[in-house]
Parts: structure tokens; sequence; C-alpha cells
């Protein structure tokens, strides 16, 4: 069960983030409504939120999900791989300080974004991806191991079109993993219940549980469909803006 989460507002040059810009640039104002429907649903699933200001320093600064990973034992700062997103850990360390009394952090040379991370009860798969290099994965693998939890690496470096592991991956509990395609097939998740999904909703694959609902990104009803009938409650939130930006749910909050 989640009680909090960090969120962090779309700061006026979002647009300037870094994105592959496939679908065109983002429209400020919508991305601040959208913004605050995902707030309201964190808050409707229970969750109290810490909504930190702004940062225009750095543009990509709303997907608070990549500068930390938080794990039921303890909480790690991330060191994000793009240059220009390095620094928006100084703002998840200060906001997480009010709830860890130790956080750790990746370290030089090593390279992490909490994107890559996604947690499956006690296992942890870490993505080696553009962003997420294998000294920050074995950095990570090292502190998890400290903590009894086990974790294996997923390459994605081949993998078009999906920026984090979690791009593509999300686990839900129960045993069931939503996946894409390219990932399916993959021999380590094996042991588990696959939802598949299908490929013109693959943005979709990027969902979250929050305690009783599962949150999707609004017009992919397949996905959607297939979640009610295993009889998860969902709330479909619209995310274009940040599609835009190639972020996902998952990214605009650390939950814990
Ligand atoms: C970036 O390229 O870093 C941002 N524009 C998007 C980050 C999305 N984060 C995520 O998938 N965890």
């Amino acid at each position: 069960m989640f009680s909090s989460a960090v969120v962090r507002l779309p700061s006026a040059n979002f647009a300037e983030g870094l994105t592959s810009g496939r679908l065109g640039a983002p429209v400020y104002a919508e991305a601040l409504k959208q913004h605050e429907a995902y707030c309201a649903a964190l808050e409707q699933c229970g969750l109290k939120l810490v909504r930190l200001e702004a940062d225009d320093r750095y543009p990509d600064s709303t997907f608070v999900e990549d500068a930390a990973v938080i794990t039921e034992r303890g909480a790690i700062l991330a060191r994000p791989g793009a240059a220009s997103r390095i620094g928006e850990v100084g703002g998840a360390r200060e906001a997480l300080a009010r709830f860890y009394s130790t956080l750790i952090s990746i370290h030089h040379p090593g390279t992490l974004d909490g994107g890559d991370i996604c947690e499956a009860g006690n296992h942890f798969f870490i993505g080696i991806s553009e962003r997420t290099n294998e000294t920050g994965a074995l950095q990570l693998t090292e502190l998890l191991a400290s903590w009894d939890y086990t974790s294996s690496f997923v390459d994605i470096r081949n993998m078009k079109g999906i920026l984090h592991l979690k791009s593509g991956l999300a686990y839900l509990g129960d045993n069931h993993l939503v996946v894409i395609d390219a990932l399916s097939k993959h021999g380590q998740f094996r042991t588990y219940d696959l939802i598949g999904v299908i490929k013109h909703e693959e943005y979709a694959a990027n969902c979250i549980r929050v305690n009783e609902h599962v949150l999707v990104a609004a017009g992919y009803p397949e996905l959607e469909k297939r979640l009610i009938e295993l009889g998860y409650q969902t709330i479909a939130l619209e995310m274009s803006e940040f599609q835009k930006m190639d972020g996902g749910l998952s990214c605009l909050s650390i939950r814990f």
C-alpha cells in the first residue's frame, strides 16, 4: 500500500525538455490540466501528495520518478543518464529527506533513471538503457541485495520506441505483468501472468497500480478492458502532453 507521493508541477519551459519529438510540441496549459487530473487521481487512491513547485532550471523535472528508486526497505537517489537531468536529484533529495533518514546514492560513473527500475514484489527488473548503464545497474543490484531483494537486468538498448524499461513493462501485483510485445518473449518474465499490450496501444503499457486502482492512459480501450476483466478498478487519464515529451504515467510521481 502507498500512502504518499511526490509530484512536481511542469515548468513553463516544459517543451524544452528532452524528446524524440515524434508527436509535436506539448501545449503547456493542457499539460497543467492533465497534471492536475493526475494529482487528483492519486489523491482519490488515498495518497497524500508532496507537491513541488515548478523548476524551470530543469524542463524535464515534472518526470520526478527518474530521480529516485523507492523500496519498502529503503530509498535510493538515482543518477539520471541525461546530463541535463542530473541536477533534478537535488529536489528529490530534499523532498524525500522528510520521509527517509537515510538516502543512498548511485554514484559516478554509474547512471540510473528511476524509470528503468520495475519492482515486482521482492524482485527488481533493472533496464539497461540509453540512460541506465551497467555500472549504475550493478550499484543498484548490490544495494538491493543488501536489503534481501533479488534483481536482474533487462537490456532494452536495441528496442525501438521505449525510452525506459517501464515504458514497456508494469507490475500490477498478483503476479500480473503488463508487457509490450518486444519484451513478452523474455525468459525472465516466464513465471508471471503476462498481460500483453497490442502494438498500437503500447504507450499504455506504462500503467501504475496505486492501492485499489490501476491508473492507465486514456484512449487505449483494449488494455483497459482487459484490466477491468481481471478485476482491476481503472482510472483513465489524458496523457497526450506528457507523451509528446516521451513521458508516461509512472514518471510523474514517486510513490511510497
Ligand atoms: C526524458 O527524456 O528524460 C523525459 N523527457 C521523459 C522522461 C520520462 N520518464 C520515464 O519514462 N520514467
